[in-house]
């Protein structure tokens, strides 16, 4: 595997789900895989859980991460291309990604959306520059559109978590204060997509969701009604994704606290388990009850993103 970014990029699922629970019943079986192999952990971005579980999975894989975060302990970089460089901006990409490829074998990337300019953020225009100039296999770890490593390890939580062969899951926007990007959401809809669930989404009219990311899963605009039956419940605020009007790309349309995932939401679902990527703004996204419940699995869906964060290196390090 060259690129982790699409659903595709891992092929059959069944058999990475297989894969999945042999690394997590046996984590550190393939330690002499990563001997003397280095990744290149990038971040552009704040993160508590990719960045521990990408060092992590590592570790178990007996390989050596190193963390970069850019801005703080390097140079400022810039990323667009054609640029008169008198600004705050040191280094550009086009230098800076071959001089950390030279010094690793894989490379992962946190590079979240500007959400000031669609067609840069959709053309996943720093991702790009880090695949086309590392000559490295790279791991998107959030980039502007997609997020396949909290996508995976959200699947895996589905398959330990499901009582019935094909549960419904259902992803509910909810408000936030701040504009979110929609990579969590557009991977969550990719990955459901291509495996075995009955899935919908359910959102306030103005957030649809790109229609390559939506594909055949079902829009249900009544919340309520989205969530009758549901076997899985799927928090996830995210801001305008410009679709129909692509002057609000980037905007924030409703703060609609009738949106905010309760009791009284779950009373109409089967029952459901309660999902969400974290970090979740509580009583904003979910209310406290919800989320301290029995059926809230948001840690062991945390602990998951070692799994899937492994599977996917294991497999770059296999095909290096
Ligand atoms: C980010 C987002 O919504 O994309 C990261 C989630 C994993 N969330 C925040 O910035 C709060
Ligand atoms: N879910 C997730 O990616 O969390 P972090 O932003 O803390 O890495």
């Amino acid at each position: 595997m060259k690129t982790f970014f699409h659903v595709q990029d891992i092929g059959d699922l069944g058999a990475a789900l297989a894969e999945a629970k042999q690394v997590k019943a046996t984590p550190f079986a393939w330690k002499a895989l990563g001997e003397n192999k280095t990744i290149m952990l990038v971040f552009f971005n704040s993160s508590i859980r990719t960045r521990l579980s990408s060092q992590k999975a590592a570790l178990n894989l007996g390989m050596n991460p190193i963390v970069l975060n850019i801005g703080q302990d390097s140079w400022k970089l810039e990323t667009e291309l054609g640029v008169v460089m008198d600004g705050d901006k040191s280094e550009h990409l086009r230098e800076a990604i071959p001089v950390i490829g030279s010094y690793c074998d894989l490379i992962g990337v946190r590079s979240f959306a500007g959400l000031q300019d669609r067609a840069f953020d959709y053309a996943e225009t720093i991702l790009r520059q880090f695949i086309d100039y590392s000559g490295k296999p790279v791991i998107s770890l959030e980039s502007a559109t997609v997020h396949p490593c909290q996508a995976f390890a959200d699947l895996i939580t589905i398959e330990e978590y499901k009582t019935c062969k094909r549960p419904k899951v259902v992803m509910t926007w909810a408000p936030h204060p701040r504009a979110l990007p929609q990579a969590v959401p557009n991977s969550f809809a990719e990955w459901m997509n291509a495996a075995d669930v009955d899935f919908v989404i359910t959102h306030p009219k103005g957030y649809e969701l790109d229609p390559k990311f939506v594909g055949p899963a079902r829009v249900e605009y009544d919340q309520m009604k989205a969530l009758e039956g549901a076997d899985f419940v799927y928090a996830k605020n995210w801001s305008c994704p410009g679709v129909s009007c692509p002057a609000d790309y980037g905007k924030i349309l409703s703060k609609d606290m009738g949106w905010v995932v309760d009791e009284a939401h779950m009373a109409v679902t089967h029952d459901a388990f309660f999902m969400h990527c974290l970090p979740v703004r509580r009583n904003m996204i979910v209310s406290d009850a919800v989320i301290d419940s029995p059926r809230s699995i948001v840690i062991p869906e945390a602990a998951n993103r070692v799994v899937s964060a492994q599977v996917v290196m294991k497999r770059m390090l296999e095909s290096l």
